[in-house]
């Protein structure tokens, strides 16, 4: 199962607060979001309820480190207590640093795009480290690096809202420089413990089958948005075009040293169309090419594209983890089988010996889906904003039973088993 803080905790003061203040997104702000700061032990039972055995959740740094070297030991607490009752009820902790926000100081003083950025994220790295990092066993430490690299630098749709193609460059490796100095401070203190990193790939197909163009543009698009990321990992190297014709290129030669398994969101496909009708480069659209149905917020459900990801995913030499997976369906009509043609695609991959390792659903609860606001209910529970109860979605007991059926998932925790399989050596 997985949440990110920003999306469920509620009152986080950040980067992304000033955002919708300024009225930078289409929907509500994200204000209480679903009361998980309050209701996380809740939560947790949730999790159990359904069947999980593995939990992910990020931490916030802004509650954490407020101010530029003030770091809040009670809001550090609050995340003990929640991992404490994790454990508890036997679900496997799975803490993400970084998913998307940042404190408000973070832009101003030390940016992305300077290399005081790196140790800046490195120190709050070491704090959370040395308040559980006895309890916790598996980080993920960047969610989705290109597409904040995107959002953040290039389309400025995100914070920090910069538009300046002379940045992805320096930004892409700090980011991929932080995530050594995180994990070098994880190994530190957890020897054995499997780090990773959550990469949002999106399955590409041709507006036209029979179109050179469209084909063409699917191929660049794969190598760009999916492939590079796995290349930078799997090698310590990168190249890899960003459009309209950026060349992102870098060398970190620790960082496949720096990573344990690789994590892979996966959402939807789109379709590409070379030229497109508003920009020559093309457009991309969502379409109902499955039959399967459009999600909530127009997504196509496209369980098949799966596999060829993870066949990429898998190149890069890494044990693989399914870090998100899910969609927006307040009526839970399409859930059902969505969850059910995932598994199925995730047994074929297993079959031909694809390792993954473990499933997120993304998500437990409905949330804040950024710039769309409350409107996309992604929860296998629906949240009442109103009075922040949650009430489970018949996909609740399709989860669980696929759980047993598929993912291997029981009450002997399947998940520590394979992490441990990740480190032989590595029993505690
Ligand atoms: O809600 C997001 C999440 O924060 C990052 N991955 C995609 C999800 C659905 O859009």
């Amino acid at each position: 199962m997985a949440v990110s803080h920003y999306q469920v905790e509620g009152a986080d003061h950040c980067d992304w607060t000033d955002w919708e203040a300024a009225g930078r997104t289409r929907g509500e702000p994200c204000g209480n979001a679903s009361d998980s700061w309050r209701q996380y032990e809740d939560d947790a039972f949730l999790a159990r309820a359904a069947g999980a055995n593995a939990f992910r959740f990020s931490i916030s740094w802004s509650r954490v480190e407020p101010r530029r070297g003030v770091f809040d030991d009670e809001v550090l607490e609050r995340y003990v207590r929640f991992v404490d009752q994790l454990l508890a009820l036997g679900i496997e902790p799975v803490v993400t640093l970084f998913h998307y926000t940042h404190p408000r100081w973070f832009h101003e003083q030390t940016p992305w795009t300077s290399i005081a950025s790196v140790l800046e994220f490195g120190i709050f790295a070491r704090r959370v480290v040395a308040a559980f990092g006895d309890r916790v066993r598996f980080w993920v430490i960047l969610n989705e690096p290109l597409v904040f690299l995107l959002g953040g630098y290039l389309d400025g749709q995100i914070p920090p809202g910069i538009s300046d193609s002379r940045s992805l460059n320096r930004v892409f490796d700090h980011l991929l420089a932080a995530h050594c100095f995180a994990a070098s401070e994880i190994r530190t203190r957890v020897p054995h413990a499997a780090i990773g990193v959550a990469h949002n790939m999106m399955g590409f197909g041709p507006h036209r089958d029979w179109h050179p163009l469209d084909r063409l543009l699917v191929r660049s698009a794969q190598t760009m948005y999916n492939r590079g990321v796995i290349e930078a990992f799997a090698t310590g190297r990168w190249k890899f075009l960003l459009p309209p014709g950026t060349t992102i290129r870098g060398r970190r030669d620790e960082l496949p040293v720096y990573l344990d398994t690789f994590g892979v969101n996966f959402y939807s496909r789109l379709h590409l169309r070379c030229p497109g009708t508003t920009r020559w480069i093309g457009d991309f659209d969502y379409s109902d090419r499955t039959g399967l149905g459009l999600t909530d917020n127009g997504w196509e459900i496209s369980p098949e594209t799966l596999g060829p990801l993870l066949d990429d995913a898998a190149q890069s030499g890494f044990p693989l983890v399914i870090t998100e997976n899910g969609l927006a369906d307040a009526d839970d009509r399409l859930r059902p089988e969505f969850l059910r043609a995932h598994a199925r695609e995730i047994a074929r991959a297993e079959a031909r010996g694809v390792p993954v390792h473990g499933y997120f659903h993304w998500s437990l609860i409905d949330n804040y889906e950024w710039l769309d606001g409350f409107e996309p209910k992604f929860g296998l529970y629906a949240v009442d904003r109103a009075t922040m109860a949650r009430t489970p979605r018949g996909s609740v007991a399709v989860f669980r039973e696929l759980g047993r059926e598929f993912l291997h998932l029981n009450d002997e925790n399947s998940l520590r088993d394979a992490q441990l399989s990740l480190h032989p050596s590595g029993a505690e």
